[in-house]
This record gives C-alpha cells, sequence and structure tokens, in this order.
C-alpha cells in the first residue's frame, strides 16, 4: 500500500515545480536566518533569487559533517530556540557529535515519512510493531516509533537489547513486523533457535532493517532464517534519521522521499554532480525542514541514483542500496577495499555464517594486511578439517578476485564474534594512519 500517493506517485513534472518552490523558500529562510548560511552564500556569490531552476541548486555551496560539528551544538538553528520540541544526536564514536534538532513540523514530516517507510513493508493499523531500534539520542527508536504511531498501528517501544525478552514479546505479543539493525535481527533467529523458538510459527512477516551496511546475500539469509520479508530502510540524523529512503515490495532500490530531501550525487573529489546512474557521494538538502535545515549535506555514502516508475507505482527517485562510504573504504597496499565487497563474497560460501569482522593491521614488514575473521556452521566446524580447509582456500581465492589484494582468512567458531544489539562494529583498523 502507498502511504500517500498523491505525493508519492505524483507525476515528476508536478514534484520539480514544488521542490522548486520549497528550495527557493529554504534557501532565502537560511540567509536571512542562519549567520553560518549567510556567510557562506556570500562567498559563494549566490543570492536566493539566483535559484530560478531546480538545477541552480548547483550554485549553491556544499555542507560538510566538520561544519555540523565546528557549530555545535546550536549553530545552525533556524528557528527561535524555543521553538524546538526535540533534539537528537549521531552516536559522536568518532568525534564531537552532530545533532538535529526539530521543530513540531519537523516531528510531524519525520511521522510522514516513516509512516511511508513502514508502509513499504506492508504495515497497516493492524500490525503490531516491535521497535528493537535504541531509543534516546539515537534516531532509530523514536523515527520508527512516530511513523509507527501515525499509521495507528500497536507498536511496542521494546528498544534495543534483552534479547530473551524480544523473543518473549515476540512470541506473546503477536509481533508482526520488527525493526532493528539487519545484524541484530541475525542474532534474534539465532537466539531463538537456541531458546527452542521456531519463526516460522511466529507472526513476524516482515522486517525493516537499516542503520548499517547489509548486502543482498545477507537479506537472503534474513529472510531464510526468520521467515520475513527484509526491508532496507535508510537515513541518518543529519538530515531526520530513518525515514530518508526505504524499499518497496519490489525490493528493487530505496525510494527517496525526495519531496523533503532532494538528493544528488556528487564526485567526491570534484565535488561535480554526476548523471542519473553514476556512483558517487550522496547529497542531500532538506527541502522542508525547519529546525535545522541543511544545503547540499554531504553524506559520506555512496551510491546511484535511478528514476522510471517502480512496479509498486511510487515515482520517487530510487537510490541504490549503499555501497559504501567514503570514509569507510580500506586502503590495502593502495587498493581501495569496500568491506560491502567482502561481506558479499562471504554470503555466497555456503557453510559460513553471517557473522563476520575485518582486521586490518602492519606485519612485521610494516605492509598492510587484512585477515577476515568469519564463522562456519557448527556442523562444518566440529567435523572434518577437511571441509574447513577447502572453504578456507574458497574463501581466500574468491576474495583474491573481488579485492584484487590477498586477505588472510581465519574461520572461528559459531557465536565467537560479538554479536551487537545496536550497529554491528565489522572493523577493526590497527594500523595507526
Ligand atoms: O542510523 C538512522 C537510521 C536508524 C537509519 C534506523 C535506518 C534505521 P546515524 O546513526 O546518523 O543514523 O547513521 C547514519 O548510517 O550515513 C549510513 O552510513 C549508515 N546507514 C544508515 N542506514 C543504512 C542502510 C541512522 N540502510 C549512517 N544501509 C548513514 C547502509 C546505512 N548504511
Amino acid at each position: 500500500m502507498i502511504w500517500n500517493p498523491k505525493d508519492e506517485a505524483a507525476a515528476d513534472t508536478i514534484r520539480r515545480d514544488r521542490q522548486l518552490a520549497d528550495l527557493q523558500k529554504l534557501s532565502g529562510r537560511l540567509y536571512d536566518k542562519v549567520p553560518f548560511y549567510r556567510q557562506k552564500l556570500d562567498k559563494a556569490g549566490v543570492k536566493p533569487e539566483h535559484i530560478v531552476t531546480l538545477e541552480d541548486i548547483g550554485k549553491l555551496p556544499f555542507t560538510t559533517k566538520d561544519e555540523l560539528r565546528s557549530t555545535y551544538p546550536y549553530g545552525l538553528l533556524a528557528v527561535p530556540q524555543s521553538a524546538i520540541v526535540e533534539i537528537h544526536t549521531s552516536s559522536g564514536t568518532t568525534g564531537t557529535p552532530v545533532v538535529g534538532a526539530y521543530t513540531r513540523g519537523d516531528i510531524q514530516l519525520w511521522s510522514e515519512a516513516m509512516a511511508r517507510t513502514l508502509a513499504m513493508a506492508g504495515a497497516t493499523h493492524k500490525d503490531t510493531v516491535q521497535n528493537a531500534y535504541g531509543y534516546g539520542l539515537f534516531t532509530g527508536g523514536l523515527g520508527v516509533h512516530y511513523g509507527a504511531r501515525l499509521i495507528g498501528a500497536n507498536v511496542i517501544p521494546v528498544s534495543a537489547g534483552n534479547t530473551k525478552r524480544q523473543l518473549m514479546v515476540m512470541r506473546d505479543f503477536g509481533t508482526t513486523i520488527l525493526t532493528c539493525t539487519p545484524s541484530y535481527s541475525l542474532y534474534l533467529a539465532e537466539e531463538a533457535a537456541a531458546e527452542g523458538i521456531d519463526f516460522s510459527k511466529l507472526k513476524v512477516k516482515a522486517g525493516c532493517f537499516g542503520a548499517e551496511p547489509w548486502s543482498e546475500g545477507m537479506r537472503l539469509e534474513i529472510e531464510k532464517k526468520l521467515f520475513i520479508s527484509a526491508h532496507d530502510i535508510y537515513g541518518l540524523t543529519e538530515i531526520i534519521g530513518p525515514g530518508v529512503a526505504a524499499e518497496c515490495e519490489a525490493k528493487d532500490g530505496l525510494h527517496v522521499n525526495e519531496d523533503y530531501f532532494y538528493p544528488e550525487i556528487i564526485d567526491p573529489e570534484t565535488g561535480a554532480v554526476l548523471p542519473e546512474g553514476e556512483k558517487g557521494e550522496l547529497v542531500f538538502t532538506t527541502l522542508m525542514r525547519e529546525g535545522t535545515p541543511l544545503l547540499r549535506y554531504r553524506t559520506r555514502d555512496i551510491t546511484y541514483l535511478t528514476r522510471g516508475t517502480c512496479a509498486c507505482g511510487r515515482t520517487t527517485v530510487q537510490m541504490h542500496r549503499l555501497l559504501g562510504r567514503t570514509d569507510d573504504m580500506l586502503i590495502i597496499r593502495g587498493v581501495n577495499v569496500f568491506p560491502s565487497q567482502i561481506e558479499q563474497v562471504l554470503m555466497r560460501i555456503e557453510g559460513t555464517e553471517p557473522h563476520y569482522q575485518i582486521v586490518v593491521d602492519r606485519g612485521a614488514t610494516r605492509l598492510d594486511e587484512i585477515e577476515v575473521h568469519v564463522e562456519v556452521e557448527e556442523s562444518i566446524f566440529s567435523d572434518e578439517t577437511r571441509d574447513l580447509e577447502e572453504i578456507k582456500q574458497r574463501i581466500t581465492a574468491e576474495l583474491r578476485s573481488e579485492l584484487g589484494v590477498h586477505a588472510l582468512v581465519k574461520l572461528v567458531e559459531p557465536k565467537s564474534i560479538t554479536r551487537s544489539e545496536g550497529k554491528a562494529k565489522r572493523i577493526i583498523d590497527k594500523r595507526q594512519l
């Protein structure tokens, strides 16, 4: 079901007219109300009235994560502080957190964006949504909550963690839709098996998974283990949280809520806007945000966009599942390696579990070495060492052909890699770069 056919399935020309009008209003608002943006626009020699066509967005300067950090905490507010009703921040594990401040209008917009997202996974007011994203400053918890509420579904705000309780809730309250990180959904499946709970007998029918990278192979694994339809959902704190883009039943790219979040793909080196279908860095302009609107925000996420009416009837532009981030690309002996490439290889190999970690270090020779730790199935691990050796060799060969560099492969016991209740930690980089 399309939650809002008028906007999600609007004709392209109508949508573009609205986007242009909103962009013009936004640039005027930022110029008048946010000294940071006024200075930026002045420096770039652009005035809001120079935005005459949608393509003129290219005249506007980019906003970077560093700028968000340097204006921490309230430097980018476009409304008086008294109009703010909620604050979220990114986890801040890699520096000063970035802040998103929401007005009442922003919460309404977020609810709408998330209602669209959940509806893409089939949610209606009859559903019971078990929300296992963390509640708090992280946007996953409240974002899903607001969307489920708008739909009128029964939302269970269980939050992240406490796996045994998750399973009890799922069984006793008849959860039909599960929301959590993709890695955590597999942990739930694993614990269910240990507790003697059969997923095929539970009522869960779909899941909205995101907040971390995952591959098509991982989707198949989740669908098989949980007996559900698994949908990719994407978003980031700076823009709104989850609700930026999501997969419908066609699962052929994520529909971007482009009437709110205008996407562009740029060459990360030159900043040039790339044509449809070309891979590059995703950039968003928050056309309708009130609290902390952003112009051309560089997400560092890598993907490409495609247009055309989807089988579901939505006309919104689609982004391909993320291919990586400009800052998670590992450079191993000069070769660019994305963790997503490694996951793709591992998911193809029979006998491995979808739990892995990538360790990068410099050995005695001071050269980069990459070691991939991957769990193997119990039956194989306790069985013939010959099988283990075969799997190891296969993974090594496939990684070499996919990545173009040699990776050491270490097969580890089932359940030996630390499970995460939120975003999985896949990379351990021990190099001092
Ligand atoms: O992770 C928002 C979110 C919550 C999205 C729940 C989906 C579900 P941040 O903590 O600010 O926000 O992290 C944003 O996570 O720039 C991506 O690199 C990554 N990310 C988010 N969704 C996906 C996804 C939330 N579906 C950063 N696939 C983004 C791959 C994702 N990476």
